[in-house]
C-alpha cells in the first residue's frame, strides 16, 4: 500500500482536489484527537488529507499517519499572499519529520483561475523550494475548480515514486548478488 499525504492550510483546495480525482470514495473521519482526516482509497493507493496550521498541541499524533508515506502533496492557495509565509513555515516544519525524509514532494500552486494568483514560480519562491536538498520535488500550476493541472501533477508524482521504488529494488538485487536489467 502506498500512502500519500495531502497537506496545506485550510481553504487551499485540498478537499476539492480529492473530489476531483473521482477514483474512489472519500471518507471523512474525526478521530478523538480532534481533527478531520479525509481518506480516499484506490487500489493500493491511500490518500490522507489534513489541514495544516494551528492546533500545534495535536501535532505529535500526526506521526501515526507518517509511516510508509511515499509522497506529500502540498496545496497552496496562490491568491492568499498574506499566508504564503505561514504556508512555507508549515511545509518546511513538516518535511523535517524523520519519517518523511524519503517522501517526494508535489506542490500545487492552486486557484490559477483567479485573477491576481501568483504564478507557480512565484509560489515556488515564496515557499523557498530551492532550499530543499535530497528530495524529488515539483510544483505544478493548478485549478482544482476547472480540473486543470491535477492529473499532470499526479502523473509526475506516480512516475517519481515508481522510479524510486525501482532504484530501491536495484539496490536490493545488487546486494543480493542478482543481475537485474530493465529497459
Ligand atoms: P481545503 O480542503 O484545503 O480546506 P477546499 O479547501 O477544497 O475546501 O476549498 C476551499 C474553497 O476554495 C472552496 O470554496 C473551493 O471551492 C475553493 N477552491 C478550491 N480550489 C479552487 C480553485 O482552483 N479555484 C477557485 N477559484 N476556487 C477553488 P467555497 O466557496 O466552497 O469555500
Ligand atoms: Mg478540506
Amino acid at each position: 500500500e502506498l500512502r500519500i499525504l495531502i497537506l496545506g492550510l485550510d481553504g487551499a483546495g485540498k478537499t476539492t482536489i480529492l473530489y476531483r480525482l473521482q477514483i474512489g470514495e472519500v471518507v471523512t473521519t474525526k478521530p478523538t484527537i480532534g481533527f478531520n482526516v479525509e481518506t480516499l482509497s484506490y487500489k493500493n493507493l491511500k490518500l490522507n488529507v489534513w489541514d495544516l496550521g494551528g492546533l500545534t498541541s495535536i501535532r505529535p499524533y500526526w506521526r501515526c499517519y507518517y509511516a510508509d508515506t511515499a509522497a506529500v502533496i502540498f496545496v497552496v492557495d496562490s491568491t492568499d499572499k498574506d499566508r504564503m509565509s505561514t504556508a512555507s513555515k508549515e511545509l518546511h516544519l513538516m518535511l523535517q519529520e524523520e519519517e518523511l525524509q524519503d517522501a517526494a514532494l508535489l506542490v500545487f500552486a492552486n486557484k490559477q483561475d483567479q485573477p491576481g494568483a501568483l504564478s507557480a514560480s512565484e509560489v515556488s519562491k515564496e515557499l523557498n523550494l530551492v532550499e530543499l536538498k535530497d528530495r524529488s520535488w515539483s510544483i505544478v500550476a493548478s485549478s482544482a475548480i476547472k480540473g486543470e493541472g491535477i492529473t499532470e501533477g499526479l502523473d509526475w508524482l506516480i512516475d517519481v515514486i515508481k522510479e524510486e521504488q525501482l532504484a530501491g529494488e536495484n539496490l536490493y538485487f545488487q546486494s543480493a548478488g542478482h543481475h537485474h536489467h530493465h529497459h
